[in-house]
């Protein structure tokens, strides 16, 4: 009597405990890096942000880079989606929500989540795009400000460099627009030098396309391409020129040559949107977009390197921008 009042009580547990089991249960999120982590701002912080999420949640992560050939993507993702072992797949950039699409088609009980991206009204998707036309505006208008200036390294010639890996829909629909607006607003007469290294990786050729921009009179550049932009980055120091830094606070990277950032928070939305996810809140089948208004997108003014090396016209001046785009 005694041993089955026991192991009545064994099972009893063993029930009470696969009752509250699934609530225990650890999630399993894998991040698809579409090149590879460093040296890449906007992957750095979608690396960082599910990785706080892990660790104030229960959750079990693992990131995939995918490196810099596009068109291994789709069987990677895929791939992923195969194993059946991950309760969200999260990735970031304007050319994965389609590849999630394809992928979800095989896989319907998929949950996906991308960033820097949109694609509504598919059950399994949720994307969130920023309002990068206002991060790049706030570059051009910083970058206009400084060709005109008396700083040391500025020059009479009104010449701004722009670097970029590839051509791409949000490039040339949103982020080059919006640059040239912001260096229109300061004086139409400033002209943009358009480069393209061809890869967001080569910080050599970067190097030698912001060399030779230097010696046709560019004086402040914008780089957009990834783990390249290193290579603009220390040309400029070496030559006494100016960046404006894009997506992450990169003042300390070298002091007194960057002299703007121009940020977007993907950290804290990867953050909220993972901890959306375990709370059964995300919106799948929605596609949100972020901007300076919901204090996604901002420019840094704060930092001590930005109040050291910026002259305080300039800084005035960029204030009220800055607040306009904010309001
Ligand atoms: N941005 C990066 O910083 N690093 C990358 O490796 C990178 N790869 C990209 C690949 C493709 C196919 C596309 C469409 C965009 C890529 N981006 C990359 C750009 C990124 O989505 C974003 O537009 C910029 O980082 C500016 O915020």
């Amino acid at each position: 009597m005694k041993k089955f009042i026991v192991f009545l009580m064994i099972i009893g547990t063993v029930q009470l405990y696969s009752k509250s089991a699934p609530e225990l249960q650890v999630k399993k999120i894998a991040v698809f890096i579409p090149g590879v982590v460093a040296g890449s701002p906007i992957y750095e912080d979608l690396d960082a942000g599910v990785r706080e999420a892990a660790k104030a949640l229960s959750i079990e992560i693992k990131t995939i880079e995918g490196g810099f050939n596009t068109a291994d993507w789709p069987n990677m993702i895929k791939d992923i989606a195969a194993t059946g072992l991950y309760d969200l797949i999260i990735s970031s950039n304007p050319s994965i929500p389609e590849i999630m699409n394809e992928v979800s088609k095989d896989f319907p009980n998929q949950k996906f989540l991308c960033l820097d991206g949109k694609l509504e009204g598919n059950k399994n998707i949720y994307t969130a795009e920023y309002k990068q036309f206002d991060q790049a505006y706030m570059a051009g208008y910083m970058a206009g400000l400084v060709t005109l200036s008396n700083m040391d390294g500025a020059n009479r010639d009104k010449k701004v460099g722009m670097i970029v890996a590839q051509h791409y829909p949000v490039l040339d629909d949103v982020l080059i627009p919006g640059f040239k607006k912001g260096l229109n607003d300061v004086d139409p007469e400033i002209s943009v030098d358009l480069r393209v290294v061809g890869n967001w990786w080569d910080a050599t050729k970067a190097s030698e396309l912001t060399d030779l921009m230097i010696s046709e009179g560019a004086d402040v550049f914008l780089s957009i391409s990834g783990g390249a932009t290193q290579g603009v980055i220390s040309k400029c120091q070496d030559l006494g020129k100016y960046l404006i830094h894009f997506d992450s606070n990169g003042y300390d990277k070298a002091p007194g040559t960057i002299v703007g950032s121009t940020i977007i928070k993907q950290k804290e939305l990867t953050y909220k949107l993972v901890t959306d996810f375990i709370n059964g809140k995300l919106p799948f089948g929605k596609a949100d977009t972020f901007s300076a208004k919901d204090g996604y997108i901002d420019f840094i003014e704060s930092d001590d390197l930005y109040q050291k090396y910026v002259p305080e016209d300039i800084k005035t001046k960029m204030s009220v921008v800055i607040k306009n785009i904010k309001k």
